[in-house]
């Protein structure tokens, strides 16, 4: 067992370094006070009157392990380590098993259930219109703010992240992409192309926008995409671990593919590249002791490799599925080296930013997490921490953690300080604890799932602060011969469209009558052009002809570190239908084609509508 695993500091020990770094703090403060002729600072704004910034980095599918901070000398990450160091380490920190649902609780400060998440696809990971953001809290209170990266919790305005708070937004809004050079991706609701490896180009926007915003109190989100598959990395990062040995392996190294560990390690390594950059960026501007930096994961690790010897990876309920890293750096105000035992999850990260800042949330919905201020700055709140319950729950089934107890999802309890693996169900040693938690994940879970009911939300189409609406075959329905170019309709594309009687649908909501421009991006291999294809939505129908012939390879399998589960990705080209006119009101959309010439109609990647003025 890695000396790390198991090695939370005592209360003791967090208190007594609690104890030295305030009345060092305290010595500063008494200097700073005095060279300040009586200007009093306080925790939330600057002598200035300024609030803190906020960088909140998020990688994706990277586990526990996967830092040298936790014993994994396969890498080093000493740049996301340093974070650790300059400040504090939330040592058992808990998110949901998969994607969306992290993205939607860091969003909400609130169990993801409540905010309507139910998938990771197909608008399950879209999170309701009634919930309000954190970063609605920061636009409110003045905050530039902006998201870079993997969204996950909606694509249509108004679940759009620039309708979410965030006043510039890059990146992609699926739970995964199948090409990380240079794919396409949205800018503010517009097709754009990325430029280069996809982690360092949504840094650069980080750094760009930083950058413009030094001025101003700033809140840059950065959701990265990898070490999420497809397993693509530079060769400069990759080279390393090219045939090396790993040192350091899955608690059941017979369950690991080496190759992913390999190219996942590598791709972490080029996170904390880009962690390094924006450190270096703040620096450079004179920014790191007003920001609180912030760097966690989404989940567990997306493959069976070294994770402290936790059960589980992602998917999973158990804490190799929902235990995370959890560092933040607030230069001044964080003693460096905090390490706070307590548990504590992605539900707390609404509260406890806001209150760091000392700005008032939006909204006036429950929220499940609390403010971790106290145990961040070691007040003396810190010292009488109550223990609490956080909830992991993925694919019906629950766990509950309390600072000692785990009860998985089969009602085993484990005495998590004495047994981190999970190896020894002791519910008959304590019965009472199994009853209790086993009370509590009843009521739980009748509580969370009698707000999710049956998903009923249409796709918005024309929403009056958003002319464009991208349709993707994510979203749609095939019917017919049509089928998915892959069977995770993430980043799928409609293929195998053959007859006339074919049919691709999307249960769309038009929020503003009027008239629409309509495209379909397509693809069309040479022999098959001619066909005419109809957009329908009720009486309002528009046509064109495939006339030009449209057929790029697919990209990605050259960058391919290891074999895909997904498939692969190529360009499309619009086709522009004309103008119709579009009541407002719910209905389905039909794509159809009216005589097919050859093998084929097309491939279909998107349908979009733009409100005419
Ligand atoms: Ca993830």
């Amino acid at each position: 067992m890695p000396r790390f695993f198991n090695a939370p500091m005592h209360d003791a020990t967090y208190a007594r370094r609690c104890s030295l770094w305030r009345t060092t703090a305290a010595l500063h403060l008494a200097l700073l006070l005095v060279l300040a002729m009586g200007i009093r600072p306080c925790e939330a704004k600057r002598a200035d009157g300024r609030r803190p910034n906020v960088v909140l980095m998020m990688a994706d599918d990277q586990g526990w392990g996967d830092l040298s901070l936790h014993g994994n000398t396969n890498l080093a990450t000493p740049r996301i380590d340093s974070l650790a160091r300059d400040g504090a380490a939330l040592e058992r920190f808990f998110v949901c098993p998969v994607c969306s649902p992290t993205r939607a609780e860091l969003l909400t400060g609130r169990y993801y259930p409540r905010g309507g998440v139910r998938g990771v696809s197909t608008g399950g990971e879209r999170l309701d219109l009634d919930e309000s953001t954190v970063a609605e809290a920061f636009q409110a209170a003045g905050y530039a703010t902006a998201a870079y990266g993997k969204w996950h919790n909606g694509l249509q305005y108004p679940y759009h992240p620039n309708a979410r708070g965030f006043d510039d937004y890059y990146g992609f809004c699926s739970g995964h992409w199948s090409h990380y050079f240079s794919p396409t991706l949205d800018h503010n609701g517009e097709l754009v192309r990325g430029n280069g490896y996809l982690t360092d180009d949504f840094t650069d926007h980080a750094l760009a926008f930083i950058e413009k915003h030094r001025q101003r109190p700033f809140f840059c989100y950065l959701p990265y995409n990898t070490p999420h598959s497809p397993m693509q990395v530079p060769d400069r990062f990759y080279e390393k671990f090219d045939g090396a040995e790993l040192q350091m392996r899955n608690r059941d190294p017979g369950r690991e593919d080496v190759l992913h560990t390999r190219a996942a390690l590598a791709m972490v390594e080029n996170i904390d590249f880009n962690v390094g950059r924006v450190l270096d960026k703040l620096d450079a501007l004179g920014l790191a002791e007003q920001t609180i930096v912030i760097y966690l994961s989404d989940n567990g690790p997306n493959g069976w490799r070294y994770n402290g010897g936790m059960r589980g990876k992602k998917g999973w309920t158990d804490e190799g599925g929902v235990r995370v890293p959890c560092l933040v750096r607030w230069t001044g105000h964080i003693a460096p080296g905090t390490a706070i035992a307590r548990i504590a999850g992605a539900i707390d990260l609404l509260p406890t930013l806001t209150d760091m800042a000392g700005i008032a949330r939006v909204g006036e919905k429950r929220l499940d997490g609390q403010s971790l201020k106290p145990l961040l700055l070691c007040t003396a709140e810190a010292a009488d921490w109550p223990d609490r319950m956080i909830f992991s729950y993925w694919g019906n089934r629950v766990s509950v953690r309390t600072q000692r107890w785990r009860l998985d999802d089969r009602g085993r309890l484990y005495d998590m300080p004495a047994d981190p693996g999970q190896d020894r169900n002791v519910a008959g040693e304590h019965p009472e604890v199994a009853r209790r938690l086993t009370a509590a994940v009843k009521q739980w879970k009748s509580e969370m799932l009698s707000e999710l009911g049956r998903d009923d939300r249409p796709l918005p189409v024309g929403h009056p602060d958003r002319a464009t609406t991208w349709l993707p075959a994510r979203d749609g329905v095939p019917h017919g011969e049509v089928k998915r170019s892959c069977r995770h309709p993430n980043d799928s594309y409609f293929t195998n469209w053959r007859r006339a009687d074919d049919r691709m649908t999307w249960d769309i909501e038009v929020l503003t009558a009027g008239r629409y421009e309509a495209a379909v991006y397509y693809t069309c291999p040479k022999a098959d052009v001619g066909a005419t294809v109809v957009l329908g939505f009720g009486e309002a129908e528009v046509r064109g002809k495939v006339a030009e012939a449209f057929d790029p390879p697919l990209v990605g399998a050259a960058e391919d570190r290891v074999f895909r589960g997904e498939g692969y990705a190529k360009d499309f080209k619009p086709l522009e239908l004309g103008t119709f006119d579009l009541p407002a009101r719910r209905g389905t959309l039909v794509l159809r084609a009216i005589d097919v010439p050859g093998r084929t109609v097309a491939d279909v990647r998107y349908v979009v509508l733009r409100r005419v003025p």
